[in-house]
């Protein structure tokens, strides 16, 4: 009897303490067999990955400057509806800031969209901290983030202004890019896609910025700019830029503004819609830690298969086609040729000679040519240049792989980067007619060199003539 008490007891216990150590363990998460290496490789792993998490060196989302010059009216806002590639949406994003600033409304942050050839995903939507400086732009207006979509206006706009006028292309292209958006826009009377849509056929927004005042005053919380892209009677200028650079932002008084030159307001504008610091400062290392210098030739090559030459039609005599013309008669020795003959002074000069060349980087074919080329003039005329191009820039972000906000955006990141290593260079070879070199010549507006910069696919023909005509005599 008393034995089999004490059995009782001992097995009650036993089984007390093995159901809670059962317990304890899977609370753990450790119940199942394991060897003492096995736990220390998990816990290695943990710490990697903490350690890993935290080594991400780019300061990619800042926040808003709660102060700025231009403090806007903080219950009405104004989002743009972005189009083409990613030069032209910081365009139309410049567009709503100055109708912001004319119209009071404060600027809601947008999502932008890769390019159609990034390789990554085609037109997919990318997070405005990774195209905009953000304390730079909330410095000069009020801005609130892309969230306010859902937080101030609950998904729902109430008036589109239209950016260009409305033709059925257009509608098209703008019906497929507002489900960016997933929002609703408030249907009107029949036959009208808006609640109220505040271009009436033979109106646009291009008008002057006491008129464009009064004609778009309308007490609607929620407005749209539908196909921000050019939309207004302003533009940058390399004058105004200059002087928009030099201005002094507390001497602005914000009730002239209107009246204020609407040239140099936009350009006052263009200078606060320019592309993160982060970009700029892993721009600043790759010349530091790769190139080696800072006093490097740039050049841009914007003539694409892909995308620039869809231009092409080939039967006109429009001053593209042209350039199409040209494009298929040169090659990949002609452009490092003439690179070389433009900068030959700069580049003599130079302990150092670099040349950054840059493409689209889905290009590798030309890029490892040109390399060839660069190896090949420097053994003939015993120059010694270096060539670097995206595929060395691609190297050097594969260091920011731990950091998550770039994933999946390479490509887009890495266009941005070699914008600010050419407006960084010491002299610009550009390619006309392109937004994207056109931004890096704003950039330049004021650098000591920038009368110097070129166009690349002009100096190139006028090499190729040089060789063809040397050969005939
Ligand atoms: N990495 C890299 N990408 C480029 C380069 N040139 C063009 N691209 C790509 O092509 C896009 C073209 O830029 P856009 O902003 O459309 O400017 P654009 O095509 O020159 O000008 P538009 O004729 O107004 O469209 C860039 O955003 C990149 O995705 C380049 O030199 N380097
Ligand atoms: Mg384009």
């Amino acid at each position: 009897m008393c034995s089999r008490k004490i059995f009782g007891s001992v097995f009650l216990v036993l089984t007390v303490y093995l159901s809670v150590s059962v317990r304890l363990l899977k609370r753990a998460g450790t119940f199942r067999p394991y060897s003492a290496t096995e736990t220390i490789t998990i816990y290695l792993e943990d710490v990697n990955k903490i350690q890993t998490r935290s080594k991400c060196q780019l300061k990619i989302y800042n926040q808003p400057d709660k102060n700025p010059i231009i403090k806007l009216n903080p219950h009405k806002f104004i989002l743009p509806v972005l189009y083409n590639g990613p030069t032209n949406q910081l365009i139309g994003l410049r567009d709503t800031v100055y109708l912001a600033i004319l119209l009071n409304r404060t600027v809601i942050i947008p999502e932008f969209h890769k390019h159609l050839t990034d390789t990554s995903g085609q037109f997919q939507a990318v997070d405005g901290n990774l195209r905009v400086d953000i304390p730079a732009l909330s410095a000069l207006v009020s801005v609130v983030p892309h969230s306010a979509i859902s937080d101030h206006c609950k998904n729902h706009f109430d008036v589109a202004f239209l950016g260009q006028p409305l033709t059925q292309k257009h509608f098209q292209v703008n019906r497929a890019s507002l489900q960016h958006y997933n929002v609703t826009l408030s249907r009107g009377k029949r036959g009208q896609r808006f609640n109220t849509l505040l271009n009436p056929r033979d109106q646009t927004l291009k008008m002057k910025p006491l008129d464009l005042r009064d004609y778009y005053k309308t007490d609607a919380k929620c407005a749209m700019l539908y196909y921000a892209y050019r939309s207004v009677d302003a533009k940058e200028t390399p004058e105004m830029l200059l002087k928009a650079k030099e201005m002094n932002l507390t001497d602005i008084n914000v009730s002239l503004l209107p009246k204020m030159d609407k040239n140099l307001l936009y350009s006052l504008v263009a200078t606060h819609v320019h592309t993160p610091e982060f970009i700029s400062n892993i721009a600043e290392e790759f010349a530091r830690e790769v190139i080696g210098t800072n006093q490097y030739i740039a050049v841009h090559w914007r003539f694409d298969p892909l995308d620039w030459q869809r231009k092409c039609r080939r039967e006109t005599t429009s001053p593209i086609d042209a350039m199409c013309k040209q494009v298929d008669n040169v090659t990949g020795a002609d452009i490092v040729n003439a690179a070389i003959k433009h900068n030959k002074y700069v580049l003599k000069s130079s302990t150092r000679p670099v040349i950054y060349f840059a493409t689209p980087i889905y290009r590798k074919d030309l890029l490892l040519s040109l390399q060839s080329h660069i190896r090949d003039i420097n053994q003939r005329k015993g120059l010694g240049v270096r060539l670097y191009t995206g595929l060395d820039l691609q190297e050097q972000l594969n260091k920011y792989s731990v950091c998550s906000e770039l994933n999946g955006n390479v490509e887009d990141v890495l266009a941005s980067v070699e914008m600010e290593i050419c407006a960084k260079a010491k002299s610009f070879m550009f390619s006309k007619h392109s937004s994207w070199s056109a931004e890096v010549l704003n950039h330049r507006v004021g650098h000591e060199f920038a009368n110097f910069d070129r166009d690349i696919l002009k100096a190139t023909v006028e090499f190729r003539k040089s060789v063809l005509s040397l050969k005939s005599t």
